[in-house]
Formats: structure tokens, C-alpha cells, sequence
């Protein structure tokens, strides 16, 4: 027997030590080259052995004895029925000859397999690649495009700056170095969250947002941040309360004392954009009988019309950079803040300038800013889809309620699919989706439902075949990430637990079982598959400059940090763009950036004119009735959404989870500190512990996502999920992104609490 070991992994907060005892984790530490470490890591060895991880392949009873969609189990069964544990062998087979009958009677085009998620880091083990790959394999699937994070941002922002958001995101952004050495202003539309930041898909190694800030403030860089939560951004920045919804209207009022006090750039607009006449007529009220001025704007977004008139002079007379988190668009017509944001760095005409501009992400995921050099590969290939048809990931439980509807998406007239089959690998629906309950609802539609999940999640309550995955500390994996520098390889820590497998060899098992096992694996084992795609990546990277080691070297070094980091000195943003636009044209109809666009227009969409508008959304305090606060989700600082939440859930005092309310709006409901609440509106409701602070705008409560969906007798969630409050609406027909931030709710004392 050998003492404790200790190896350093990677996951999407970061890179950590993790100690192991024989087959067990018995501790985690910090990695020690990150300045600024995350902790979200410290409940994993509670987590990895939990009470609640699947030990076996499980079959839902009712399923298994009246077999799929049998009548009276469509809208019953999911969610409370009982499981049973059944031999691999016997739930492989039940499974293939499910997948088998599913496109023998329907069509590949009845299997959803959008199985939308986050997974966990590790480029080989990647759930979502290794599900796409299988059911590509056996015919196609319904895939589901863009993403929860940022669907509104990828359909506007080709629209106006001709490229794709992801694009932008990670190539055409002023670097942290860049904003110190130049910006004088910073204006963070939702903040730039380091809480958030903690966190990248694939992995953050290098921790920076906070130590940035300080030398922000080390340099006299003023730092406002436009959010309903002082929080959300970090100590020291100036805070201006903004009303979730209405920053649309806010950067109108910006526009307007531009536009009516001489400081817009005549020149840039001239010069760089298409369109702006007609938003000027709309600004000024020439359309519409309404000017967007200071006055107007203020009492819509709760800032005094003084401190916009103030806040435009000053972005005007100094070097601004404008940053919009991604919460914005993650809203009903959250389009509208993202294109607008654009036009007022626009008028600013600091587009192409170092430290101007715009930039979109900042804090909400860490690698946004880092300049580093790209290092590409590592992926396993999908292969191609022969079903055609895809939904807006979002949509999903109208997807499942209405087959064969139709309904518009970025100019496009689509039909929902008629779907039986749901395969999920990788990510929990029942804890990212708005409406639980709705979801609850539609999902007892399919005939049968395949998860492949570690944990006994909401989700994987819910389905009929639960095929139970390792972690990464259960196998071995490579991990690298768009911005960062770092590479690692990440040894198999423990074996797995119960009867856990790898998504890979569930899916081989499936394979062979479907006859296709030579075309999904092509006869390798995942150790076989690695060595080929990290040699791939050894060549394609060496003909970019740059040396990745040997595997072998990799794995005896455990990390590599690639000098990929802080090298060159980038252009700005758009700097060529900006210097001669003929020569270097946006990939827009026009060539320039669209402040109007005759593409949109032509979609005739009334929640997406050609030019960036404002329309009251329908839920927002603007709109606030019955319930009369505005309830945002943000992401949970504790951790990465759903994961690990079994082991937060067991620490004393931590569920349900925590909502801030401000002590006005709690004193005129008799709430106190740490006392237990009930959220509610006509959707749903949920327990939550109320934390009474001015860290929150009046009118506002916020309470995090990630506790795992599991309500009571009276369907009241006990957990503090806000999913059971949200609506399930899309941003817009342009969009159709996930408008979760757009909620009114009421709080009470909970009924329950002694
Ligand atoms: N109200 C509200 N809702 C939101 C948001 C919001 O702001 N407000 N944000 C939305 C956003 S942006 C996102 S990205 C989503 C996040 O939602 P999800 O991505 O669904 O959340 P995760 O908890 O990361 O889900 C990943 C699941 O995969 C499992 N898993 C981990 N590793 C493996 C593996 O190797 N194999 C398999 N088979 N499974 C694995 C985990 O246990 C976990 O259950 O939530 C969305 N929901
Ligand atoms: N620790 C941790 N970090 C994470 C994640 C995690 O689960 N845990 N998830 C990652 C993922 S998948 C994503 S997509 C990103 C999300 O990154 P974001 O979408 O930027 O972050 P959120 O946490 O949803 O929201 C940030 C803040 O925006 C504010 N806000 C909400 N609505 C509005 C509005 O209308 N106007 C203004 N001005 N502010 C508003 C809220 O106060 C909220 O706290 O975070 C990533 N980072
Ligand atoms: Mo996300």
C-alpha cells in the first residue's frame, strides 16, 4: 500500500492538487501558479464518493414493465417513479434495440440528441463530442444550435459586425494589458464579475480578473458598473443601479446627449458604419414622436437623467472602453442591448483605438482578455449529421410540446420535429432549463428518455435509462482551453466508482450492438484515440510555431505552461478596419458596422426592427404587477452551475440556497436575515434563505443558479432553484436564446419555517 499521492488536475474553474489515498480522493489544494485560485474545487472529494453517485445502470420500473410510451406512463411516470438496477449487458441491450426501433419506426429525425451542457473539462472524454459522434454514427439526430450563455449574442452580432460572436470573443478584443496601458474609463454594463471569471470552458489556469482590477485602480482607471448588484463587479468600482432589462434605454439616453451636445464622432459614423441617419431619427424621436433624451431614459432604467448627461460627457472626453456581461442578452430582447452597446461606441468613434470600444464577455468567463496565442486541436471529430434538422437550444420544451409547429429563428421559418427519443450526456436540463415545471411537463412526451450522467441529478430522476458516467478523476484525459496558455495531462486519480464507465465505452457498447462500432471507434481504445489526435495536435500547432511536447513527456511533467502567453503585442481591435475600411471591410452587407440593418429589417420581426429599439419586455419592473420584483439568476460563485452540488447541499445552512433581497423590500414583508423565504409567482415556487443587504438594488432579489430541482408534495421546490420562477420565452425570433434573466416574482416568509 502507498502513502498519499498528489497530482495536479485541470476542470473548467482551473487547475488544482488533488491528493489521493489508495482508491480514494482525500484532499484538494491550490495549484500553485495561479494567482488567484478558485475554490470551488474544495468539495470534490466529498462529491466524487458521494451517497448520490449512480452505482449501476438504472431503468425506470414503469418503463421497464410496460415498456416505452406505454399509455398512461406519457404523463405520470418521469420524475417519481422508482428505479431498478439492472446487470451493463441487459441495459445496453434494452437501450440499442430502443435507439434501433425509435429510427427503424420514426426516423432519425424523432431522436433529440441537443444534449446541451457543460460536462466537465478534458478535450478527449468530452461528453457532448462523444454523444454527437455516437448518434451521428447511427443515422443523425435533432441537434441544437448556439448555446444558453450567449444564443441572443451569436444571432446579432453577425448582423453588425460581420463576424461570429465567438469570433470576437476570442480574437478581436482589447486585452487586459491593453485596457491598463490605455483606457481611462471603463463602463461594465452587468459588471465584470470575478466570481465569474473563476471560470472557462475547458479551464482557466491563470486566475486574473481580480489582480487586473487592482492595477486598474493602481492607475486612477475609473471603473463604473451599471448592475443591479453592487457585486457585481469588483470592490472599489463606482456602482450605478440599473433596473434589469432597461439598459437598452439607458445607452438611448447616452445617445441622445451625443448626439444633441456635438460628441459624437461625425467622422467615424461616416466612415465606419451604414445606417446611423435612420437611428438618429429615431433617437431624436423623429419616427416615433418619442425623444430617447436623459429624462426619458431615466424613468425607465432608475438612473437620474443628471448622472446619464454626466456619465455621455465623460465617456465622450476620454478613452472609453464599454463592456457588456453576457447576463444582458441573456434576457428577453437581450439583441437590443448588444447591438445597441455597439452603436454607442460607435458614436463614441473609439472602435479600432487601443483601450476603446467595445467588448462583450469580460469576467464572464475567465480566458475573455487574456492575451494569449491561440492553441487549437484536440478535438474528437463529430462526423457529419445526415438529419438536417436543428432547434434553437433554448427552445427545447416547446420543441417536446409542439410537433410539427413552426416558428421563426434569425430569418428563418422552421418546424419543430415530433421527437421521441431523448439522449442526454453531459448536462442537466433540469436545472439549466427556464419553467421546470413546464419542462417537467414536456418531458413526459418522449417515448423514452437515455442519460448518461455521475450523479443522481434532477435530470437523471427523469429519465428511463440512466447509464451511470465516470468523472475525469476516473480516467485519463488532456486538457487545454481557448485563452489559456497552460496544457495538462490529467492521470485517471482513482478507479471508477460503483460500476461507472466512461462515456466512450458506453457508447462503443452501443455501438457494436448497432453494428456501427467500427465507424464510431475505428477500432481504438480511448488511450489509442488520444495518442492520435494529440499527435495531430503536435503537428498542426508546430506549423503555427509552436512546440507541443511529446505525450509521454506530457504525462511525466503532468502540465506544461506553452509561452504562448502575453506573446506579440496584438493590433487593437478593428484597428485596420478603422484605418482604411475599403481596404479592410467588416464581412457585413455593407462592409462597415450595422447601425441599421436592411437584413434585419427584411425579417420584418416587430421584437427586432432594423435598428437597435427599445420595447418594454413583458416581465421586468417597468411591467411589475401582481409580483413585483425582478428576480436575476446569475451563475453561483461557489461553484460551476449544477456540479458538485450534492456535497454543497450536505453543509449545514447552505440549502435551500441564498437570495439577497434589499432591507427595504424585506422589512415590508417582515423578512429577516437569515430567515428562510418562498419565492413564488403564477409559474412556481421555491424555498430560499434570504440574505438582507444594500448589495442589491431595491426591487431586485437574486438567487443563484445550481441547486438541483426537487420539489415537495405541493410542488414547491425545497432546493432554491430560480428555474421553477423563470419564463420559457425566447429572446426574440431573432435569437430564440434562453430570457432567464426576465422575472418578476414576490417573496414571503416561508410558511414552513418554525
Ligand atoms: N435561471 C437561469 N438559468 C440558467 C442560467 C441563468 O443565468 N439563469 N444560465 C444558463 C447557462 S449560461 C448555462 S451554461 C446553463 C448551465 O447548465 P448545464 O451546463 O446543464 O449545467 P451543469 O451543472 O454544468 O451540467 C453538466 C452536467 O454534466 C454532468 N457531467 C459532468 N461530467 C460528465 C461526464 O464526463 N459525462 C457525463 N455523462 N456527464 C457529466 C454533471 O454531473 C452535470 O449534471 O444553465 C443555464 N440556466
Ligand atoms: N463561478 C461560476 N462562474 C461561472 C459559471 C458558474 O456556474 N459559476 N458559469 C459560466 C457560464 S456558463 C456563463 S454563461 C457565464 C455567465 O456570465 P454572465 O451572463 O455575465 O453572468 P450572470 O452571473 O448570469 O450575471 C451577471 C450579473 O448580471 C446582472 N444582470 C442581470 N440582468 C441584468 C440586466 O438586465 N442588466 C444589467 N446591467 N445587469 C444584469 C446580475 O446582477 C448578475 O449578477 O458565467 C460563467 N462563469
Ligand atoms: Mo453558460
Amino acid at each position: 500500500m502507498t502513502g498519499p499521492q498528489t497530482r495536479v488536475t485541470s476542470s473548467h474553474w482551473g487547475a488544482f492538487r488533488v491528493t489521493t489515498e489508495g482508491d480514494r480522493i482525500t484532499g484538494v489544494s491550490a495549484f500553485e501558479n495561479d494567482p488567484d485560485p478558485s475554490p470551488i474545487s474544495k468539495v470534490l472529494p466529498a462529491a466524487v464518493h458521494h451517497r448520490r453517485r449512480v452505482a449501476r445502470p438504472s431503468v425506470r420500473r414503469g418503463w421497464l414493465e410496460h415498456g416505452p410510451g406505454a399509455a398512461g406512463l406519457r404523463s405520470a411516470g418521469r420524475g417519481d417513479d422508482e428505479f431498478v438496477e439492472l446487470p451493463w449487458d441487459e441495459a445496453l441491450d434494452l437501450a440499442a434495440e430502443e435507439i434501433d426501433r425509435v429510427r427503424r419506426e420514426h426516423g432519425n429525425e424523432a431522436i433529440f440528441g441537443g444534449s446541451y451542457g457543460w460536462a466537465s473539462a478534458g478535450r478527449f472524454h468530452h461528453a457532448l463530442g462523444q454523444v454527437h459522434r455516437f448518434l451521428n454514427c447511427a443515422g443523425g439526430y435533432v441537434a441544437s444550435v448556439a448555446s444558453y450563455s450567449t444564443a441572443a449574442a451569436q444571432a446579432i452580432i453577425p448582423h453588425v459586425f460581420g463576424m461570429p460572436f465567438l469570433k470576437l470573443t476570442w480574437g478581436v478584443q482589447n486585452p487586459w494589458p491593453m485596457i491598463a496601458d490605455n483606457t481611462r474609463m471603463l463602463v461594465m454594463f452587468g459588471g465584470i464579475n470575478p466570481k465569474n471569471s473563476q471560470v472557462s470552458m475547458g479551464g482557466v489556469t491563470h486566475h486574473e480578473t481580480r489582480p487586473w482590477f487592482e492595477t486598474f485602480a493602481a492607475r486612477g482607471i475609473r471603473r463604473v458598473n451599471i448592475a443591479p448588484q453592487r457585486t457585481d463587479a469588483p470592490e472599489g468600482c463606482e456602482w450605478l443601479p440599473v433596473i434589469p432589462g432597461s439598459d437598452t434605454a439607458l445607452m438611448l439616453g447616452i445617445a441622445h446627449v451625443l448626439e444633441t451636445e456635438g460628441l459624437a464622432d461625425r467622422d467615424f459614423l461616416e466612415r465606419c458604419t451604414t445606417g446611423y441617419p435612420r437611428f438618429r431619427d429615431y433617437l431624436l424621436g423623429e419616427t416615433d414622436g418619442v425623444g430617447k433624451s436623459p429624462e426619458w431614459a431615466a424613468s425607465l432604467c432608475g438612473v437620474d437623467a443628471a448622472t446619464i448627461r454626466a456619465l455621455a460627457r465623460d465617456m465622450a472626453s476620454q478613452r472609453t472602453l464599454i463592456t457588456v456581461a453576457w447576463s444582458l442578452q441573456r434576457g428577453e430582447r437581450g439583441e437590443q442591448p448588444y447591438w445597441m452597446a455597439a452603436v454607442l461606441a460607435a458614436m463614441l468613434g473609439q472602435v479600432g483605438l487601443p483601450g476603446g470600444g467595445i467588448g462583450y464577455g469580460y469576467g464572464a468567463i475567465g480566458g475573455v482578455g487574456v492575451q494569449v496565442q491561440r492553441v487549437d486541436g484536440l478535438t474528437l471529430p463529430q462526423g457529419d449529421n445526415p438529419v438536417k434538422t436543428i432547434i434553437p437550444v433554448a427552445r427545447i420544451a416547446d420543441m417536446l410540446l409542439n410537433p410539427g409547429a413552426e416558428y421563426d429563428f434569425n430569418g428563418s421559418h422552421l418546424t419543430y420535429p415530433d421527437i421521441r427519443l431523448v439522449y442526454w450526456c453531459g448536462g442537466n436540463p433540469f436545472h439549466h432549463h427556464q419553467d421546470l415545471n413546464r419542462l417537467h411537463h414536456a418531458w413526459q412526451r418522449p417515448e423514452t428518455v437515455i442519460v448518461h450522467e455521475p450523479w443522481w441529478t434532477a435530470t437523471a430522476r427523469r429519465a428511463d435509462i440512466v447509464f451511470p458516467a465516470t468523472t475525469p478523476w476516473e480516467r485519463e484525459d488532456i486538457a487545454r482551453a481557448q485563452g489559456d496558455s497552460y496544457l495538462f495531462h490529467m492521470s485517471k486519480l482513482i478507479p471508477p466508482v460503483g460500476e461507472a464507465r466512461d462515456d466512450y465505452e458506453i457508447f462503443r457498447e452501443l455501438a457494436r450492438r448497432l453494428g456501427i462500432d467500427g465507424k464510431f471507434s475505428l477500432g481504438r481504445s480511448s488511450a489509442e484515440w488520444q495518442e492520435v489526435l494529440y499527435r495531430e495536435f503536435q503537428e498542426e500547432n508546430k506549423k503555427r510555431g509552436i512546440d507541443i511536447p511529446d505525450l509521454d513527456e506530457l504525462r511525466s511533467s503532468n502540465w506544461v505552461d506553452l509561452p504562448v502567453r502575453g506573446a506579440g503585442t496584438p493590433e487593437a481591435p478593428f484597428a485596420a478596419f478603422r484605418a482604411d475600411p475599403d481596404a479592410a471591410p467588416l464581412a457585413t452587407p455593407s462592409g462597415r458596422i450595422e447601425i441599421h440593418s436592411e437584413t434585419i429589417a427584411g425579417f420584418g420581426y416587430d421584437d427586432c426592427p432594423g435598428h437597435p429599439t427599445w420595447t418594454p419586455p413583458l416581465e421586468w419592473r417597468g411591467a411589475a404587477g401582481r409580483y413585483p420584483l425582478h428576480l436575476v439568476s446569475p451563475q453561483p460563485g461557489d461553484k460551476l452551475h449544477s456540479q458538485l452540488e450534492c456535497a454543497i447541499a450536505d453543509i449545514p445552512g447552505e440549502r435551500p440556497a441564498t437570495v439577497v433581497i434589499h432591507p427595504q423590500d424585506a422589512r415590508s414583508r417582515g423578512i429577516g436575515d437569515g430567515k428562510l423565504v418562498r419565492l413564488y409567482n403564477a409559474r412556481g415556487a421555491c424555498r430560499a434563505r434570504a440574505r438582507v443587504s444594500r448589495d442589491v438594488m431595491e426591487g431586485v432579489v437574486a438567487l443563484p443558479t445550481g441547486a438541483w430541482f426537487d420539489p415537495d408534495a405541493e410542488g414547491v421546490d425545497t432546493q432554491g432553484n430560480p428555474n421553477v420562477l423563470t419564463r420559457d420565452t425566447g429572446t426574440s425570433r431573432i435569437g430564440q436564446g434562453s430570457s432567464a434573466h426576465s422575472c418578476l416574482v414576490d417573496v414571503m416568509p416561508d410558511p414552513t419555517d418554525g
